[in-house]
């Protein structure tokens, strides 16, 4: 038998684990930042690769690019678009939510990951440069917190209606001292910047991976305070620098990114140029599972040494492309596995708060992801207590929350009413749609008044409590310091009973009178909704109350006629019957007033006006 040395190699060298056939399939980003490509295109931008002209995208991806990366602005057409660096268009927005989706598209027609890079700024955002947006100036903090979390969102959600969802997320670049403005020092204003565009993204789809960029990870770059200071106040998943100049092979990178790495996070170069594709994708791979990759910024022209030769609009792939194409090869790059995720399911989430109080969540919306974190808050308003959950909790805590949303939510909340006057009703003790609280226009009563929204819609609900029912005269509190009429409809619990009352102009702003309207009132709790049915709005609402002046007064017989009993004999009981309804008319009406308490007609307490009434009955039985 012959020996076969080769079988015998072959099989001792597959036990001891030495043949490695290939490179063993590495979740890796080989990722570009082409965010010019458009406006390239738009000068008349060809791009050749091996004497072909092709679309720029099919060129990257022939050369194992798998990850995009692209820059969006808060208002390019007031900033980075007039500043025409690319030389295209001023006059075009580019960079703007349409230029995203529009290069989005490309991105997942090619099956690659998609980086969206928010500058959180009209312009370039990097070292030292952090503008704040012009629509965002003047606001506070708080304002601005929430511009940018509605700025996120707004993107987010365009993205994703298009079924274009971002794997990755930066919010703020190069954001080494300050984003839109507000400066690290101020740490905690300048997180409420960063994490409300976070928030947005958790909101949208909390399995999208958040990035926080360093434009100098280099220890004479301030990188390690920085870092901590990101670590300790900003939700994130992973840090990415730029790294451009190196003053020791890199080494400084190395250093910095080996303190994120130490805290079991992810770290990524998300710019660089060509001349240091083997350096930064080097350093990455000794990360291991921490070293996620790494974007060259702007190849096809960027720097002294692109990826394209370039004549004229001539752009051709050169031997710096095949050297990154080489990387990917080399390390086997295939995409995370978080990327290409179908977008996160979304589950309905529907509360109903009965009159009295509202229902805060931390996550707003009646749709949320899958697995999102949700904290619902039962909030009663003033002179009403919160009683506990109906639907799917049955607690008395104010706080319900819910770990991992895995289900439909469906939540009541009860409020009773507790305030000792069930007569008058302060406006801005309700609640609002598209509607503020404001106290700016003196001569109101309580607190404030309510400003309905110049828009048709707009409204207040005031919850009232009400021991009877009937017909009952309100009277509203307002002022109208516009020179039109304001007219609202007003119902109650969701039923209009006057389509459309008139708040004529008041003049001034500081003009508070009154308008009285009959409704008819349900006993016990009821809302009642004052809703703008005009682009003007509703008037400022300061308070309503229950008129009960206006009731008959309660006829009563003269005391000596009382003790004498002179009603004849044979008489009707009708004067019974008419004094027992006032009685009650009266009792009713004292009821709202009083809250309650002792009622009095003409001096003369209403339970002894009653034991009249009924000595007056039992005389003439
Ligand atoms: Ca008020």
């Amino acid at each position: 038998m012959k020996f076969n040395f080769m079988n015998t190699f072959k099989k001792a060298a597959i036990a001891m684990g030495v043949i490695a056939a290939a490179a063993i399939a590495r979740p890796y980003i080989v990722g570009v930042d082409v965010s010019w490509v458009l406006e390239d295109e738009s000068l008349g931008a060809k791009y050749y690769h091996d004497g072909k002209q092709q679309d720029l995208f099919d060129i990257l991806q022939d050369h194992g690019i798998n990850f995009i990366r692209v820059r969006t602005f808060v208002n390019s057409c007031v900033g980075y678009a007039t500043e025409s660096y690319s030389g295209a268009n001023s006059k075009v927005c580019w960079c703007d939510l349409d230029h995203t989706i529009a290069l989005a598209k490309r991105i997942k027609a090619h099956n690659m990951g998609f980086f969206l890079d928010f500058h959180m700024s009209d312009t370039w955002a990097s070292i030292g440069k952090q503008y704040v947006p012009a629509s965002w100036k003047g606001k506070s903090n708080a304002e601005m917190g929430k511009l940018a979390y509605d700025h996120v969102k707004t993107t987010m959600n365009a993205l994703m209606k298009e079924g274009l969802r971002p794997d990755m997320v930066q919010v703020g670049n190069e954001i080494n001292s300050a984003v839109s403005g507000v400066s690290i020092s101020k740490t905690a204003e300048f997180a409420n910047i960063i994490n409300s565009g976070v928030k947005a993204v958790r909101d949208i789809d909390p399995s999208i991976k958040i990035v926080m960029q360093h434009g100098r990870p280099r220890p004479d770059g301030g990188f390690e305070s920085w870092y901590n200071k990101i670590d300790a106040n900003i939700d994130y998943d992973a840090i990415c620098g730029s790294t451009y100049g190196t003053t020791n092979n890199g080494q400084d990178w190395r250093d910095m990114f080996g303190l994120v790495t130490k805290k079991k996070k992810p770290v990524l170069s998300c710019e660089y140029t060509a001349d240091r594709t083997k350096l930064i994708n080097g350093i990455m791979n000794d990360f291991g599972d921490l070293g996620w990759g790494t974007f060259v910024w702007e190849p096809t022209r960027y720097s002294n040494k692109p990826m394209f030769d370039r004549d004229g609009q001539k752009y051709t792939a050169n031997a710096r492309l095949d050297e990154l194409a080489a990387i990917a090869k080399q390390y086997n790059a295939t995409l995370p596995d978080w990327v290409g995720a179908k977008a996160v399911k979304k589950l309905t989430v529907k509360t109903a708060a009965a009159a009295g109080g509202t229902i805060a969540q931390s996550i707003e919306g009646s749709e949320i992801a899958e697995g999102s974190k949700v904290t619902f808050t039962a909030v009663p308003l003033e002179g009403w207590e919160f009683t506990g959950w109906t639907g799917d909790n049955s607690g008395i805590a104010k706080d319900y929350t819910v770990a991992s949303l895995n289900k439909e939510v469906n939540l009541g909340a009860n409020f009773k009413f507790v305030a000792k006057d069930s007569l008058n009703y302060e406006a801005e003790n309700a609640v609002f749609s598209n509607t503020i609280f404001e106290d700016k226009h003196a001569g109101f009563s309580g607190k404030g008044y309510a400003n309905l929204d110049n828009a048709v819609g707009s409204f207040v609900t005031i919850p009232v409590c009400l021991p009877s029912e009937g017909e009952q005269k309100v009277r509203i509190v307002f002022a109208n310091g516009s020179t039109a009429n304001r007219p609202v409809s007003i119902a109650v619990n969701g039923e209009v009973q006057v389509k459309s009352q008139d708040f004529e102009s008041t003049s001034e702003w500081t003009n508070w009178t009154s308008k009285d309207v009959v409704l008819k009132m349900p006993a016990g709790v009821s809302n009642i909704t004052f809703t703008s049915t005009t682009a003007d709005g509703g008037p400022n609402i300061d308070k309503i109350q229950f008129v009960v002046e206006s009731i008959d007064p309660v006829v009563v017989p003269p005391a000596d006629e009382k003790d004498s009993a002179k009603v004849e004999e044979g008489s009707t009981d009708s004067t019974t019957a008419i004094v027992n309804r006032r009685l009650e008319q009266s009792r009713a009406a004292l009821r709202l007033r009083n809250g309650g308490r002792s009622f009095y007609v003409n001096g003369r307490s209403v339970n002894e006006l009653q034991r009249r009434a009924s000595r007056i009955k039992t005389f003439n039985k």
